[in-house]
């Protein structure tokens, strides 16, 4: 099927060393995704859903520990250790290859080997990269449909290159005991085994599009960024686009989709993208982004007709739900999807859910659906050029301390606001879930270097932009002091929205603190909104104890990268220290 040698050379390496029985070259067509799915229920890897209400949707329940990104269990294997940096786990590329090169001897007796080419980004854009995954999974290679262009447009993009991204990914055995993501960035390698989970076994997702893209990204002079993207139409019909860091799990797929609450204003946002955007400056100056992904991978619990609208109708054809529970109707359901548990529900395990307070859905399941038939896809989505970004945001879930909205005063201290974000952890990884960790950029677990060099990245990029986007913090789970969320969020965010694009705009109503520019006081359009009485004011409120302790939290983080980080970040360190001695 293929004319490209290296890559011929590597499916046979591969074979020699996996030893399937079979090798499945992927075409990407829609038999191909039928047959695979007609396997899968034959195996019983897959349940179908009610193909009344849910036409072409499946069910599948994972092993349950294998449910979530392992972050203790991914490395960076650079060839010196200071290259991953003190935020990865590495191991020094020989002994890795030796240790899982011996797991995945013969890993692939009795299966299927299947060859995925695929291509990350619009087809015919020159900002889109082509990876190729082998995999023993029919499950991975059908969410691989979903969530990537497959088969001949890889290929062709391809053409007599062979700058492809190789990823080999197996099963294994599911053990987490010998399960093993490992990156070679310098040699744009992918191995990983032992665990048939999104984050994990999807390669083009997190290993490549993130940590081996955010490497070549850096080298090249672009950037990789776990950023959704949207195109807020405003009511002049002008659509300004903004790219938005979240850590997993808090919200993206949720504010990529939103419908405003400001719809009859004429506010709209188009989704370009919900996990990831790469990012380039074009001719002009301009930072322009694209979306390298076809689907989206999205969190199912929360999500509800209230919380998220067109994402429930997004799922409702054509869609891979994992790890969710099962209606006596056949129906997925989860926790919060605006329904309550009823009799004869399934949990996400297979038996019958009668636990009290245990949920029925796993917190981490998912939905896997084409991205072109979201009902707001943006009609930019696939534009080779990518769509210009105007507006920077960096959110993540903070109870205490970290106001509503907060502009940065400069890209620099933009970047410094990114770098040093900390972040409540979420059920998207293994771990305990609730306890705050800076998550610089919400990349901490998707660098695939080291982290001081990637924030002297995002300086540098800085530089090379003519109107560099405006960059803002946001926070939409701050709490009152009886743990209530103060602000409604979901569609409701549209109102920080829209101070952001009046901002950009060069209008919105603004006050200077210590840190940072926030929104003059009734600049954030709350018309139509019940508050209760004082929170606007706590939202905003710039808690200084909290500040400085938090200012020695960062001094804390930063200190770990020692002489490795850029010194602009240890002034913008001082200044907000400096600024919060001089508040009142
Ligand atoms: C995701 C994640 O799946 O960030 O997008 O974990
Ligand atoms: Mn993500």
């Amino acid at each position: 099927m293929s004319r490209h040698t290296s890559l011929i050379r590597w499916v046979e390496e591969t074979a020699r060393l996996t030893k399937p029985d079979h090798i499945h070259w992927c075409t990407g067509s829609a038999d191909e995704y039928q047959n695979f799915i007609q396997q899968m229920l034959k195996e019983k890897t897959l349940i179908e859903l009610n193909q009344n209400t849910y036409p072409n949707c499946y069910l599948h329940r994972s092993h349950p520990s294998d449910v979530a990104r392992t972050e203790n269990l991914t490395f960076i294997c650079t060839s010196k250790k200071e290259d991953a940096g003190p935020t990865n786990n590495w191991m020094n590329p020989k002994e890795a290859k030796e240790k899982v090169g011996k797991l995945f001897d013969g890993c692939m007796k009795g299966r299927t080997m299947y060859v995925i080419p695929y291509l990350m980004g619009p087809s015919g854009s020159r900002f889109s990269k082509v990876g190729v995954e082998i995999t023993d999974s029919l499950y991975v290679a059908a969410n691989m449909h979903i969530m990537a262009r497959v088969g001949q447009v890889a290929l062709n993009h391809l053409g007599n290159s062979d700058d492809f991204v190789p990823g080999l990914h197996s099963l294994g055995d599911l053990s987490p005991e010998r399960r093993f993501i490992m990156h070679f960035p310098e040699e744009k390698l992918i191995w990983s085994i032992g665990s048939g989970y999104g984050g994990n076994a999807l390669l083009g997702k997190k290993c490549f599009a993130l940590r081996i893209a955010s490497y070549m990204a850096k080298q090249e002079g672009w950037m990789a960024e776990h950023m959704l993207i949207i195109g807020l139409e405003d009511p002049s019909g002008n659509v300004t686009y903004m790219a938005a860091a979240f850590p997993s799990a808090s919200g993206k797929t949720n504010l990529a989709m939103m419908i405003p609450a400001l719809q009859d204003q004429g506010y709209k946002v188009w989704t370009v993208g919900d996990d990831i955007a790469w990012m380039y400056v074009d001719e002009a100056g301009q930072l322009r982004a694209i979306n390298p992904e076809a689907g989206f991978f999205g969190v199912a619990p929360g999500t509800s007709s209230k919380t998220n609208p067109i994402a429930m109708q997004t799922v409702k054809k054509n869609t891979i739900f994992t790890n969710v529970a099962l209606t006596p109707n056949n129906e997925p359901w989860w926790e919060k999807i605006g329904t309550e548990p009823m009799e004869g529900l399934i949990d996400w395990r297979g038996g019958a859910w009668k636990t009290a307070g245990e949920p029925a859905a796993h917190p981490n399941s998912r939905f896997t659906a084409p991205a072109g038939q979201c009902p707001s896809i943006s009609p930019k989505w696939e534009d080779p050029k990518g769509v210009p970004i105007s507006a920077i945001i960096f959110g993540s879930r903070r109870s205490h301390v970290v106001p509503l909205v907060t502009q940065a005063i400069d890209w620099q201290h933009g970047v410094f606001l990114g770098s040093s974000m900390g972040a409540e952890t979420t059920a998207a990884a293994t771990g305990t879930v609730g306890v705050v960790r800076r998550d610089p950029m919400a990349m901490l677990p998707f660098c695939g270097y080291h982290m001081a060099d990637y924030f002297g990245h995002w300086l540098d990029m800085g530089k090379k932009m003519k109107n560099s986007p405006l960059i803002f913090r946001v926070n939409w789970f701050r709490k009152n002091d009886k743990g209530e969320f103060l602000w409604p969020g979901y569609g409701e965010n549209i109102r920080v929205l829209k101070w952001i694009l009046e901002r950009v705009q060069g209008k919105g109503g603004s006050r200077e603190t210590p840190i940072g520019i926030s929104p003059a006081l009734n600049a954030i359009d709350t018309s139509g909104l019940k508050l209760s009485s004082g929170a606007m004011d706590q939202l905003l409120h710039i808690d200084r104890d909290g500040w400085l302790a938090g200012a020695e939290a960062i001094n804390e983080f930063y200190e770990k990268f020692g002489d490795r980080l850029p010194v602009e970040l240890w002034q913008e360190h001082a200044r907000l220290e400096e600024r919060l001695s001089h508040a009142p």
